[in-house]
């Protein structure tokens, strides 16, 4: 209750002159939105800095909202980052969360405490569209047939998305735990292991194709696109790349338009700027930098159309909207899209270390907005704090009590920028790598392995214990673990405090 009394002083404090006539009584339950974009980075957004490429709809929140300069994802991947989110729990402690493959089963299981579920139990009508990949059915799925567990399993009364990512099978939409689309006369297969006979695919056929794989991506060909996994018939229902983002951004619209009876929670997972890039026509050529750069500019977009969509309903105000992305920028992620030859001086990861699979800041340190007009005065929060914290903040905000996932702080008077405090620390994760986040300081375990993977990313291997004071070295340039031994045993000790017994098998993998 202490919150919510908190938020009628914020309230009152920055309410609007004018409130649109529509719009009931404020309401201490908002409707929440979370636009998770996949593959942006900290420095692709122009009000983080980025001066080639203009995002004006992104920019609109960021400056109207809080930009956080230190938020971060739990981790430089999809699935574990994601995990983290919908559960409030560090995607290290289940096994499974790793970038999945399209037919991977749900990787939630369904007596976990998850956000959206929250959001349900609070009454609220939830709502997931877009990209997904935490897994669905278990393991055997049928695509022919009803999909169970599916995401609606997680608390989600609507879902509409693909199930993994753009470059994995299958290419199709999933609505409500069903393929959209689909003929009884063309039955879709997947398989992750062999491919069915006579299908082409990119290794064999690049006459096919329309845009060649760098590595990976040499399988099933779809729409001259060869990507990671077999798949064989379906051809209905198969999505179209380019007009994702027009797909989703109707179905946002319709989720926003049905019943308004309960407020909304919406997850709005954008498919850009991953892999195979593939911006509508409208798109191409907007940004000077190839496909890459005008999926970006198609991002901004649709977080303009949702922005539109919400002031034409008059809710603007009595919604409070998240931006993030899932992990940090990666150029080259396998297919020749030139994003390499037209970067120019365009810095995806800002002026931090790595990017995407890297345990470096540019993996896990992301764009991370908070907005709520009329409610969260415009800043900059240097507060340190975590996508996984949304769960613990939410419940904080709706008075519940109850525990949210074990990892998840609540960081609501940060979100709303009533507080600059933030996180003491955090556990970062790259592809079951860990590191150890704390105040102004990561600790970076060595690990085996090559500096640099196939998408030339740095990984963040290290012969040695890397240690770096980011206030004073944002860029990661000066390992200071031998000039601070002290430091560098007291976040040793408290790193293997936090990670128990996984942190003894990051150890078995030294050296
Ligand atoms: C990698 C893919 C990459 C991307 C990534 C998942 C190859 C060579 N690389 O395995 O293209 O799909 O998985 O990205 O296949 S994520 O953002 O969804 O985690
Ligand atoms: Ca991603």
């Amino acid at each position: 209750m202490k919150q919510l009394t908190l938020l009628s002083v914020t309230t009152a404090l920055f309410a609007p002159a004018t409130t649109f006539s529509a719009q009931p009584k404020e309401s201490p339950r908002p409707n929440i939105i979370i636009i998770l974009a996949d593959d942006l980075g900290y420095g692709d957004v122009s009000a983080y800095g980025a001066q080639t490429l203009s995002t004006p709809n992104i920019d609109r929140l960021a400056n109207g909202g809080i930009r956080f300069t230190r938020g971060y994802a739990t981790s430089s991947t999809s699935t574990p980052s994601r995990y983290a989110l919908m559960t409030g729990e560090y995607p290290w402690r289940n096994p499974r969360a790793r970038i999945l493959a399209g037919d991977a089963p749900l990787i939630i299981s369904e007596t976990q405490p998850t956000l959206p579920k929250m959001m349900q139990q609070a009454g609220y009508r939830t709502g997931a569209i877009g990209k997904w990949h935490l897994g669905m059915g278990n393991g055997q799925v049928d695509w022919n047939g009803p999909i169970s567990p599916d995401v609606n399993s997680v608390g989600f009364d609507y879902s509409c998305v693909i199930a993994a990512t753009q470059d994995r099978v299958p290419t199709v939409y999933i609505e409500n735990g069903r393929v959209v689309g689909l003929e009884d006369s063309d039955p879709l297969y997947v398989n992750y292991h062999t491919n069915f006979e006579g299908e082409p695919t990119g290794a064999d056929n690049p006459e096919l194709l329309k845009m060649m794989w760098s590595h990976g991506h040499a399988q099933s060909i779809h729409n001259g696109i060869s990507r990671i996994g077999y798949q064989k018939g379906g051809t209905k229902a198969r999505w179209q790349d380019e007009t994702m983002a027009d797909y989703f951004v109707e179905k946002v619209s319709e989720f926003l338009d049905s019943d308004s009876t309960q407020p909304f929670f919406l997850y709005y997972g954008l498919h850009q700027p991953h892999v195979p890039r593939t911006p509508n026509p409208r798109f191409v050529g907007t940004s000077g930098m190839g496909p890459r750069g005008d999926a970006i500019v198609e991002a901004d977009w649709c977080v303009g159309q949702l922005l539109r969509k919400l002031e034409e309903k008059g809710v603007m105000d009595n919604t409070l909207i998240f931006f993030s992305s899932d992990n940090g920028p990666v150029i080259d992620d396998g297919y020749q899209d030139q994003a390499v030859e037209l970067l120019g001086d365009h810095t995806p990861a800002g002026s931090l270390r790595g990017g995407k699979y890297s345990l470096f800041e540019g993996g896990t340190r992301i764009p991370l907005i908070t907005y709520w007009k009329g409610h969260i005065s415009p800043q900059v929060s240097d507060a340190m704090v975590c996508q996984m914290d949304i769960f613990q903040s939410l419940a904080s905000l709706l008075g519940i009590k109850r525990t949210t996932g074990p990892d998840s702080q609540d960081m609501l008077a940060e979100f709303l920028g009533q507080s600059n405090r933030g996180r003491h620390e955090l556990i970062i994760e790259s592809i079951r790598r860990l590191a150890y986040r704390e105040d102004d300081w990561v600790l970076i375990p060595p690990y085996k392995g090559n500096l640099r993977n196939e998408s030339g990313n740095e990984t963040g291997n290290m012969k040695e214990f890397g240690l770096y004071h980011l206030t004073t070295d944002l860029g990661q340039q000066q390992n200071l673990a031998q000039k601070y031994p002290e430091k560098l045993e007291q976040m040793k000790t408290r790193f293997k405090q936090l990670a128990g017994e996984y942190y003894e098998s990051v150890e078995m993998k030294l050296k």
